[in-house]
Protein backbone atom coordinates (compact mmCIF):
# COMPACT_ATOMS: atom_id res chain seq x y z
CA UNK A 1 0.00 0.00 0.00
CA UNK A 2 1.70 3.29 -0.58
CA UNK A 3 2.42 6.08 2.28
CA UNK A 4 0.55 8.21 3.02
CA UNK A 5 1.20 11.89 1.41
CA UNK A 6 1.83 13.66 4.97
CA UNK A 7 4.13 10.43 5.32
CA UNK A 8 6.35 11.17 2.49
CA UNK A 9 5.95 14.88 3.37
CA UNK A 10 7.72 14.02 6.39
CA UNK A 11 9.99 12.14 5.72
CA UNK A 12 11.14 14.89 2.76
CA UNK A 13 11.12 17.50 5.93
CA UNK A 14 13.11 15.05 7.87
CA UNK A 15 15.67 14.62 4.88
CA UNK A 16 16.11 18.35 4.30
CA UNK A 17 17.62 17.96 8.14
CA UNK A 18 19.78 15.20 7.12
CA UNK A 19 21.49 16.98 3.99
CA UNK A 20 22.03 19.68 6.26
CA UNK A 21 23.80 18.47 8.59
CA UNK A 22 25.48 16.48 6.28
CA UNK A 23 26.77 19.98 4.85
CA UNK A 24 28.23 21.58 8.02
CA UNK A 25 29.68 18.36 8.81
CA UNK A 26 31.20 18.57 4.92
CA UNK A 27 32.35 21.84 5.58
CA UNK A 28 33.52 20.91 9.31
CA UNK A 29 35.84 18.08 6.96
CA UNK A 30 36.88 21.00 4.62
CA UNK A 31 38.43 23.90 6.77
CA UNK A 32 42.12 23.87 5.57
CA UNK A 33 44.67 23.44 8.41
CA UNK A 34 44.71 26.56 10.61
CA UNK A 35 41.39 27.49 9.73
CA UNK A 36 39.69 26.43 12.77
CA UNK A 37 41.62 29.38 14.62
CA UNK A 38 40.35 32.23 12.14
CA UNK A 39 38.20 34.85 12.95
CA UNK A 40 36.58 37.36 10.55
CA UNK A 41 37.37 40.46 12.26
CA UNK A 42 39.91 40.54 15.89
CA UNK A 43 37.08 40.74 18.16
CA UNK A 44 34.64 38.36 16.68
CA UNK A 45 34.52 34.38 17.29
CA UNK A 46 36.77 31.64 15.73
CA UNK A 47 35.49 29.14 13.40
CA UNK A 48 35.64 26.29 15.66
CA UNK A 49 33.72 28.51 18.28
CA UNK A 50 31.07 29.47 15.80
CA UNK A 51 30.75 25.55 14.76
CA UNK A 52 29.83 24.21 18.78
CA UNK A 53 28.00 27.35 19.07
CA UNK A 54 25.58 25.28 16.55
CA UNK A 55 26.24 22.28 18.44
CA UNK A 56 24.84 24.35 21.69
CA UNK A 57 21.87 25.89 19.66
CA UNK A 58 20.59 22.57 18.75
CA UNK A 59 21.36 20.87 22.55
CA UNK A 60 19.46 24.03 24.28
CA UNK A 61 16.68 24.25 21.97
CA UNK A 62 16.08 20.55 22.81
CA UNK A 63 16.32 21.25 26.60
CA UNK A 64 13.74 23.89 25.99
CA UNK A 65 11.00 22.36 23.91
CA UNK A 66 11.66 18.80 23.57
CA UNK A 67 12.89 17.21 26.64
CA UNK A 68 12.41 13.84 25.80
CA UNK A 69 15.28 13.93 23.09
CA UNK A 70 17.88 16.31 25.18
CA UNK A 71 20.88 15.55 26.27
CA UNK A 72 24.08 17.02 28.00
CA UNK A 73 24.20 20.91 27.03
CA UNK A 74 27.66 22.32 26.56
CA UNK A 75 28.46 24.45 29.70
CA UNK A 76 29.91 27.05 27.34
CA UNK A 77 28.10 28.11 24.05
CA UNK A 78 31.49 28.89 22.14
CA UNK A 79 33.72 26.47 22.99
CA UNK A 80 37.15 26.81 20.99
CA UNK A 81 37.11 22.95 19.88
CA UNK A 82 40.61 22.54 18.01
CA UNK A 83 40.00 18.92 16.98
CA UNK A 84 37.57 18.98 13.45
CA UNK A 85 36.73 15.49 14.37
CA UNK A 86 35.35 16.03 17.83
CA UNK A 87 33.29 18.63 16.41
CA UNK A 88 31.89 16.44 13.32
CA UNK A 89 31.09 13.65 16.02
CA UNK A 90 29.04 16.62 18.08
CA UNK A 91 26.65 18.12 15.52
CA UNK A 92 26.06 14.31 13.95
CA UNK A 93 24.82 13.35 17.70
CA UNK A 94 22.91 16.79 17.99
CA UNK A 95 21.41 16.57 14.45
CA UNK A 96 20.16 12.48 15.71
CA UNK A 97 18.75 13.96 18.33
CA UNK A 98 16.70 17.26 16.50
CA UNK A 99 15.55 14.87 14.11
CA UNK A 100 14.44 12.38 16.74
CA UNK A 101 12.86 15.13 18.68
CA UNK A 102 10.44 16.58 15.53
CA UNK A 103 9.60 13.30 14.27
CA UNK A 104 7.64 12.00 17.97
CA UNK A 105 6.36 15.35 17.90
CA UNK A 106 5.04 15.31 14.86
CA UNK A 107 3.79 11.63 14.88
CA UNK A 108 2.11 12.02 18.66
CA UNK A 109 0.79 15.52 17.16
CA UNK A 110 2.32 16.67 20.58
CA UNK A 111 3.22 20.60 19.60
CA UNK A 112 6.91 21.39 21.37
CA UNK A 113 7.14 23.13 24.79
CA UNK A 114 7.43 26.74 24.55
CA UNK A 115 8.15 27.80 21.06
CA UNK A 116 6.99 27.48 17.39
CA UNK A 117 3.37 26.69 15.57
CA UNK A 118 4.84 23.38 14.38
CA UNK A 119 7.63 21.09 14.94
CA UNK A 120 8.79 21.67 11.70
CA UNK A 121 9.12 25.02 12.38
CA UNK A 122 12.27 24.02 14.63
CA UNK A 123 14.06 22.51 11.65
CA UNK A 124 13.46 25.55 9.55
CA UNK A 125 14.54 27.71 11.92
CA UNK A 126 17.98 25.43 12.65
CA UNK A 127 18.75 25.63 8.66
CA UNK A 128 18.18 29.11 8.79
CA UNK A 129 20.63 29.43 11.54
CA UNK A 130 22.87 26.82 10.63
CA UNK A 131 23.01 28.68 7.15
CA UNK A 132 23.96 32.28 8.33
CA UNK A 133 26.90 30.95 10.41
CA UNK A 134 28.15 28.90 7.12
CA UNK A 135 28.42 32.07 5.23
CA UNK A 136 30.44 33.45 8.06
CA UNK A 137 32.68 30.80 8.34
CA UNK A 138 33.13 30.50 4.51
CA UNK A 139 34.16 34.52 5.03
CA UNK A 140 36.01 33.78 7.87
CA UNK A 141 38.12 31.48 6.11
CA UNK A 142 38.55 34.14 3.12
CA UNK A 143 39.53 36.85 5.50
CA UNK A 144 42.32 34.92 7.00
CA UNK A 145 43.74 33.38 3.84
CA UNK A 146 42.29 30.04 3.97
CA UNK A 147 39.59 29.93 1.69
CA UNK A 148 37.48 27.20 0.61
CA UNK A 149 37.35 27.73 -3.35
CA UNK A 150 33.97 27.23 -5.22
CA UNK A 151 35.26 23.96 -6.77
CA UNK A 152 35.72 22.57 -3.42
CA UNK A 153 32.63 23.74 -2.05
CA UNK A 154 30.37 22.68 -4.54
CA UNK A 155 30.07 18.84 -4.29
CA UNK A 156 30.66 19.62 -0.41
CA UNK A 157 27.36 21.93 -0.16
CA UNK A 158 25.08 22.60 -3.45
CA UNK A 159 25.54 19.19 -4.89
CA UNK A 160 24.03 17.36 -1.42
CA UNK A 161 20.75 19.64 -2.09
CA UNK A 162 19.86 18.41 -5.47
CA UNK A 163 21.49 14.79 -5.32
CA UNK A 164 18.83 12.24 -6.46
CA UNK A 165 19.04 9.37 -4.19
CA UNK A 166 15.39 7.75 -5.18
CA UNK A 167 15.13 5.66 -8.43
CA UNK A 168 13.07 7.71 -10.77
NI1 LIG B 1 24.02 32.09 16.18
Amino acid sequence: MPEAPEQNLLEAILDSWDRNNTILVNLVRAVPPGGLEARPTPTSHTVAELLTHLHHERMVSLLEEAPECAGPVPEEEWIHEPDPGRIAQMLTASAQRVRDAVRGRVESGRALDLNYDHPILLLQLLIFHESYHHGQIKLALKLAGHPISDDDAGPLTWDIWRERKSAQ
